[in-house]
């Protein structure tokens, strides 16, 4: 008798180990809710994933398929995106609230489940519903299929680097404050790095990220632009950046003394601990990077530590700053992008499209009641894509288009800019800042190959723009400044190792050329700017089934969240 509860006991441990290694490869578990955090001297509640900021990395390997049972314990609506993920035929677990899916409401939860392909590297996942994402995103490694399996030397250690922005104000808060002013959003209070400002700041020395290393090894950097509105450059001291990835795409090896990121986008990067003794202590910093004149940002820096193992006197060595560009130096800033080139061979060919779309990405103003929004002579502040300023729909528009339920959403996202005018004027007439307010998609035949040339305007002011694609990287074939010209500019595009990308910086008053084979369904595009998102800088690509059965959009999970 004894025994036999022995085995069975036995039986049962080896059943739940079972069960528990399965889960941790394949099942995981989001509980979002609020967690207390202190920063600047000021203590608040933010919401957290598992009570954690930055949220937890999910580590998966090359074409896995994997769930994520997001519990909503917070008070808010919430949805997450798994940016960059490519979620072949399967946009019913991409995120975007009012896109793919209705939110999930306080109390309800939603399993995900987000199938990779080509991604490798470093992508993330990240709120899509309100402001959620100032705190509650986190980074996603796809490691290759086999350990060693790397185009460049094994890292002795992989560590996730992710930049970010804090506010002392609830994110709530600013976010409310940001709508109802018809203004720009409240400044940042700090940059962090992987939740910490960094001790440059006040009350953030003791916390500030360390990273020990060991002399002659070399460490792969998963970094992450978390920050909401800001892009941003990142340098480390007397080290340099050994670029090999970019938006989950490995790139040929590129050695710099600093890179810029955009907001959305991700670099894999090798960093050599190669300084020999006596070592100093070396600060990783961040710092924006802001072409917009009249635009208030916060000038200050984050900063975390590099420290070398078996060096004594750490704790009393103060760090060595590294030099950043300047905060306008679009220079250096386009030299860094224009380098990165993707290592591996080109997926579809490059020497034609079979659909072209052309389209303003602009700020507006909308007049405001008695004028006294705290836009530009009272107006309140709007952004738009071909003159289109997004509004968000109330039930999703991949539930709209896969019932056939109408009203929800129209299908004339234009082709080309309604109005031909001097996108690059310095004095236009007032009238072409009013966008006009809509829903509108762009419906693109399955297996098309698609350009899109994104034209920056003056329009109130100009200013960069990371423009992302949901459920496709794409090639970024060119950019320059000023207008777009048709029969001169693709005459200098790269069509050989262009880099491939799910995000694109647009130049400040200039434009941007970027290719994609649309071989599956409901996509969003927009600014990764979050105050341009609100704002409107948004569509939504619809593209048709194929023909055949494993062309078609998979049925949607048995429980989507309700709006
Ligand atoms: C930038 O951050 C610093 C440090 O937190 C803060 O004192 C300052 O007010 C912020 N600047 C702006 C323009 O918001
Ligand atoms: C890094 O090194 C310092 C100094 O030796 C030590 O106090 C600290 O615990 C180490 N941190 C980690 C994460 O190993
Ligand atoms: C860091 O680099 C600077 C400039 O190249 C050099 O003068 C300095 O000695 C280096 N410091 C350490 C501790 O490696
Ligand atoms: C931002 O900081 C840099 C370096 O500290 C300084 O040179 C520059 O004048 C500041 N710019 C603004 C707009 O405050
Ligand atoms: C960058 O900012 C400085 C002052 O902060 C200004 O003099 C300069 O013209 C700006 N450069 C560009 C390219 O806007
Ligand atoms: C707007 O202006 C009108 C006329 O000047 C005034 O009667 C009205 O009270 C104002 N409304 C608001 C909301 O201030
Ligand atoms: C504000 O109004 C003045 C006077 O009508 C006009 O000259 C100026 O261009 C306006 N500015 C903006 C940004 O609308
Ligand atoms: C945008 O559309 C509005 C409303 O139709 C129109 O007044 C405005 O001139 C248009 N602006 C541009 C730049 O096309
Ligand atoms: C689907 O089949 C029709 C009829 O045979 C054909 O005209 C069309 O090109 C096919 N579509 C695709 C995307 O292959
Ligand atoms: C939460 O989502 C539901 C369903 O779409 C919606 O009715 C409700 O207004 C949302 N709540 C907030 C605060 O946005
Ligand atoms: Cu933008």
């Amino acid at each position: 008798m004894l025994l036999r509860n022995k085995i069975s006991v036995f039986l049962l441990l080896s059943l739940a180990i079972f069960i528990h290694c399965e889960a941790l490869r394949r099942h995981h578990k989001f509980f979002v809710k609020e967690a207390s955090y202190t920063r600047l001297c000021e203590t608040k509640d933010i919401l957290t994933v598992n009570g954690q900021f930055p949220g937890p990395t999910l580590h998966v390997r090359k074409e896995d398929t994997i769930y994520v049972k997001v519990h909503n314990n917070g008070r808010y609506n919430i949805t997450i995106h798994w940016h960059g993920v490519k979620q072949p035929r399967n946009p019913w677990s991409d995120g975007p609230e009012y896109i793919t899916q209705c939110p999930i409401q306080p109390g309800h939860s939603f399993n995900y489940k987000i199938i990779f392909s080509l991604e490798i590297g470093t992508i993330w996942w990240h709120a899509h519903s309100d402001w959620s994402r100032a705190t509650v995103h986190g980074a996603i490694i796809v490691h290759p299929k086999s350990r060693t399996n790397y185009p460049f030397s094994m890292p002795h250690e992989e560590v996730p680097i992710i930049l970010g922005e804090w506010w002392k104000e609830d994110i709530m808060t600013v976010l409310q404050e940001f709508v109802e002013s018809g203004g720009t959003p409240r400044d940042s209070d700090a940059y962090t790095i992987n939740g910490q400002p960094g001790d440059l700041y006040p009350c953030s020395s003791e916390e500030t990220f360390k990273l020990n290393v060991t002399y002659g090894k070399i460490y792969l950097l998963h970094m992450v632009n978390a920050a909401m509105n800001e892009i941003l450059f990142f340098s480390i001291a007397n080290h340099s950046l050994i670029v090999v990835g970019a938006d989950g795409s490995y790139t040929k090896p590129l050695t710099k003394e600093y890179v810029l990121i955009s907001p959305g986008q991700t670099l894999d990067c090798l960093l050599e601990a190669n300084q020999v003794p006596p070592h100093g202590r070396y600060y990783m910093a961040t710092r924006a990077y802001t072409t917009a004149t009249n635009t208030p940002f916060n000038n200050t820096t984050t900063t975390a530590i590099i420290q070398y193992n078996g060096d004594d006197y750490i704790s009393t060595t103060s760090p060595i700053l590294p030099s950043l560009p300047y905060y306008n130096d679009t220079t250096t800033a386009f030299e860094f992008i224009n380098s990165l080139r993707t290592l591996d061979p080109l997926l579809f060919p490059l020497d034609t499209h079979d659909t072209q779309i052309y389209s303003t990405i602009s700020i507006n103003t909308f007049p405001c009641r008695n004028n006294t929004c705290d836009g530009p002579n009272g107006t309140r502040l709007a952004a738009s894509m071909n003159n289109i300023s997004f509004v968000s729909p109330s039930i999703s528009i991949l539930k709209a288009y896969y019932n056939h339920i109408t009203g929800i959403f129209g299908t004339n996202f234009p082709s080309n800019p309604p109005l031909y005018y001097n996108f690059m004027g310095s004095n236009l007439p007032l009238f072409l800042q009013t966008p006009e307010r809509a829903t509108e998609v762009r419906v693109i035949e399955y297996n098309s190959i698609v350009e899109v040339v994104f034209q920056g305007t003056t329009l109130v002011v100009g200013l960069d723009h990371p423009m992302h694609l949901h459920g496709f990287s794409f090639y970024i074939l060119g950019w320059g400044f000023g207008n777009f010209d048709p029969c001169k500019n693709p005459l200098s595009y790269n069509r050989v190792d262009l880099p491939f990308r799910n995000t694109v910086l647009v130049p400040i008053n200039g434009w941007a050329t970027i290719r994609f084979k649309a071989i599956n369904s409901v996509w969003f595009m927009h600014c990764h700017l979050e105050r341009h998102l609100t704002w409107g800088m948004n569509t939504v690509f619809i593209v048709k089934d194929g023909n055949r059965t494993e062309e078609r959009m998979l049925p949607p999970p048995r429980k989507m969240p309700m709006c």
